[in-house]
């Protein structure tokens, strides 16, 4: 059994990977190959820098530790403080836009459902950065999907949005229980595909798993799951990149990568699923030592176990 304390750190890690390695290539097309992506990782020379899926991820998890457990509120206001600190940081249109409103008088609850024209949002951005609460909740799927809902409808209140962080929770929390030795990618994404409300998600992680079986080159993946910012034409694609290649950590992101589109944030989703398995040994030190605050992103992964193991007691 791995332990969970490393498995903590490496999706958290995998995230940081995913985005940092993913951010120079993200409105691409689909790149020659994945050894592309892992020749480029080998051979970058000084830091790679994390964009917005990684910035909120830390948002996420420096709030769960603050107040040992989800807060909403504080959750919110860290999410927009962390924002104002640094808008660099290639965030959609989204976000920012809830934190202005905010501070302009709105309520936490009114201002994202005014995004989109009232519709809200169902871009990916509730769902790439999740992977703290996954951890932390991933013992019961029913508390889990929960958590997860309250905290995406801080920024994202369309249901596509809402059930495409649930799942990627999810896909976390059983490749958190699960081992590389004894993991099966069709029954994983079954149980993925059985977790699911939504008529688009249920369609995608069929169709996920029979690409799985027919082995479809990767035009046919981006082309039937999507590589896109809606969150359900990438949270789904995050999952099959990793079901198809779960047997290593690094070659799952680099698959996610090569696809385009979306790239930074399908890699830190991909990332999140396959750091959860195989744990911070699965990628390279060479790679983890290039990312940007790398050594705190392992911290907040190391106090994050600790309070989930304080809470078991
Ligand atoms: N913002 C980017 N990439 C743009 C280029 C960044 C550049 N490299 C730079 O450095 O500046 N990437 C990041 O945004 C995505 C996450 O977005 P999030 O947080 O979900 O934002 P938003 O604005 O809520 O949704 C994203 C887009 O989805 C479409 N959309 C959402 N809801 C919609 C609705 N109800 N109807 C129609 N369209 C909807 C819109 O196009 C939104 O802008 C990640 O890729 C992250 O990396
Ligand atoms: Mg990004
Ligand atoms: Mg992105």
């Amino acid at each position: 059994m791995f332990a969970m304390l490393t498995k903590f750190a490496g999706s958290l890690l995998g995230t940081a990977i995913g985005d940092s390695l993913g951010a120079g290539f993200e409105g691409f097309g689909p790149l020659p190959s994945p050894s592309y992506v892992l020749e480029f990782a080998r051979q970058y020379r000084g830091q790679l820098r994390y964009t917005d899926d990684t910035h909120m991820t830390i948002g996420v998890a420096e709030s769960l530790i603050e107040r040992r457990g989800f807060d909403k509120l504080h959750m919110a206001n860290k999410l927009m403080e962390n924002y104002e600190q640094q808008p660099f940081r290639g965030y959609g249109p989204g976000p920012p836009t809830v934190f202005r409103m905010v501070r302009s008088g709105v309520s936490w609850e009114e201002a994202p459902r005014r995004l989109f024209g009232g519709r809200g949002s169902f871009g990916n951005g509730a769902a790439m950065r999740v992977a703290p609460l996954a951890l932390l909740f991933h013992q019961s799927l029913e508390e889990l999907r929960e958590v997860v809902s309250q905290a995406s409808q801080i920024t994202h209140t369309h249901p596509l949005g809402v059930e495409g962080a649930v799942l990627q929770a999810y896909a976390i929390a059983l490749s958190l229980k699960a081992t590389p030795s004894s993991f099966d990618p069709l029954d994983f994404l079954e149980a993925v595909a059985q977790a699911t409300r939504e008529a688009v998600y249920a369609e995608k992680l069929s169709t996920a798993q029979k690409l799985l079986e027919q082995r479809a080159e990767r035009a046919e993946v981006v082309r039937r799951l999507g590589n896109s910012v809606e969150a359900f034409n990438s949270a789904p694609t995050a999952i099959f990149c990793f079901a198809k290649n779960y047997e290593s950590a690094m070659d799952a992101i680099a698959y996610a990568i090569s696809l385009g589109g979306d790239a930074d944030t399908i890699g830190a989703m991909t990332g999140a699923i396959a750091g959860a398995l195989h744990g911070e040994q699965g990628f390279p030190a060479e790679i983890v030592e290039k990312i940007e605050d790398s050594a705190y992103i392992r911290e907040l992964g190391a106090k994050l176990y600790e309070l989930w193991e304080s809470r078991r007691s």
